[in-house]
């Protein structure tokens, strides 16, 4: 299998600029066989800039530049060359045609990232940190990414770590004096130590919905009865007319989805289909989407026809709090114009009107940023997740068997098993199925 990849490193269309990346041991002698430049390419001094031509098979290509990286000093580790050509996907593949007939072989998802992993240039949770900082659709998500890449997270648990690996080795180091009963390590330090790792693997789970918000944005489904208002919510919250609006009961039927964006977060707004009893088998279907909605919504906002009654809601409201008691639920009064209302806490509005549309709309990117401005240098994403459950699982082990005054080595056992499991995060242990599971989720070309 030839060696060298080459992948597009930006979005395929029309652009100013387009970036093809070769990584790999011969990225230089495929350079070599169709870019002329008039200064002489030194090869062995990288962080180079070149200006040229691509001439192949005797025809002009491209004027274009050549960056040259030479390994270690890369992104992969490796040597690689950035050719930045016009932007014009065409002309970029014919550009990548060529690489491949000089030598290299197209990158997979990730392979780029995948080698400066293998190449020991950045761990796991800095590779899944370049995908985040890709991928994240809000600020606070940006620089949280960010601070992971640089490696702030890694050094964290690095310490940590360390911490219980001392502490266990003195458990088991104790055991050897056994007969001499001496004491390496005392018990309150142990459990100090136990304690203070539980807090952080539990804080760092705490992150995990948060994270995910800042990689995909802010979920807020709107439920209610027909004819609540809904959609005609969901137009004015868009400012734009997306959803049929009627008189009719029912007129939703599927769900619809829309994004707002302010101040660097992402707000994704679903319409749902009203809830009642119908014999209707397409609303029955539009109404088992609703239960959908609500399930992965961070925000559920019941739409109350207040012209009918301020309680009418109230049953609806109570079954979405009763199946998820922690999820955030707001009760919004519409069609305020119609009815009289005085002294009442709800928040109060006209869809149709555009009465309190803005002040909502602002009550909902707050929420939204509230509910990610606890991140500060990690991302947990699932597999993060799923290790630290683990790893907490053996520190409370550890912890019990401590309090009962089991041997020592019971409790190494647990708190080395811990350890390892931490090491799987930053990517001290891993297989190919981690690492297939990780890169597949990259773009090509990074
Ligand atoms: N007066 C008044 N009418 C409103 C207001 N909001 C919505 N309406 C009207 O209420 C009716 C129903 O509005 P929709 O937005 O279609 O209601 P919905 O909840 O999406 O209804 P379904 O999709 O059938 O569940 C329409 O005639 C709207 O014009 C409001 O604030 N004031
Ligand atoms: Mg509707």
């Amino acid at each position: 299998m030839k060696n060298s990849v080459v992948a597009l490193a930006t979005p395929p269309g029309i652009s100013g600029l387009a970036v093809i990346r070769i990584s790999g041991k011969e990225s230089f002698s495929i350079l070599r066989k169709f870019f002329y430049s008039k200064s002489e390419i030194e090869f062995s001094k990288g962080n180079r800039i070149y200006y040229g031509k691509i001439i192949y098979k005797n025809e002009i290509i491209d004027t274009v530049t050549a960056s040259i990286f030479v390994a270690p000093n890369s992104y992969t580790g490796e040597n690689i060359v950035e050719i930045s050509c016009h932007g014009n996907s065409l002309l970029a593949n014919k550009i990548i045609d060529i690489i491949i007939e000089s030598g290299a072989r197209f990158a997979e998802a990730g392979e780029f990232t995948r080698r400066a992993f293998l190449n020991g240039k950045i761990d796991l949770s800095q590779a899944e940190a370049i995908a985040d900082l890709i991928h994240s659709v809000s600020n606070i998500g940006i620089t949280t990414a960010a601070k992971q890449l640089e490696g702030k997270f890694s050094q964290k648990l690095k310490e940590l770590r360390q911490k219980l690996l001392d502490v266990s080795s003195l458990l088991e180091l104790e055991l050897d004096f056994s007969e001499e009963g001496l004491d390496l390590v005392k018990k309150t330090t142990v459990r100090n130590q136990i304690i203070d790792s539980l807090k952080y693997c539990n804080s760092l789970i705490d992150l995990y919905t948060a994270s995910e918000i800042s990689r995909s944005g802010y979920y807020v489904g709107i439920a209610g009865y027909p004819n609540s208002g809904k959609s005609t919510l969901f137009n004015a919250l868009l400012n734009r007319e997306r959803a049929i609006v009627s008189n009719i009961p029912g007129t939703t039927r599927d769900y619809l989805e829309e994004s707002i964006y302010k101040n660097g977060n992402k707000i994704i707004i679903a319409d749902t289909a009203g809830i009642r009893d119908t014999i209707d088998t397409i609303e029955i279907e539009g109404i088992k989407f609703v239960e959908s909605v609500i399930e992965k919504s961070n925000l559920v906002i019941v739409l109350n026809d207040s012209t009918i009654s301020l309680n009418n809601s109230q049953k609806l409201l109570k079954s979405i709090k009763d199946k998820y008691p922690e999820k955030d639920v707001l009760l919004v009064q519409n069609k305020i114009d119609l009815s009289q209302i005085e002294n009442i806490s709800d928040i109060c509005i006209s869809a149709k009107n555009n009465i309190g549309i803005e002040e909502l709309k602002d009550l909902i990117f707050k929420k939204s940023y509230e509910s990610i401005c606890g991140l500060s240098d990690v991302l947990i994403n699932n597999r993060h997740r799923q290790l630290l459950i683990n790893a907490v699982r053996h520190l409370k082990l550890a912890l019990q068997s401590l309090d009962n005054d089991y041997g020592n080595e019971i409790i190494a056992y647990d708190l080395r098993t811990a350890t390892k499991i931490l090491g799987e995060l930053t990517g001290e242990t891993w297989n190919e199925e981690v690492l297939n599971n990780i890169f597949s989720r990259f773009c090509i070309g990074k």
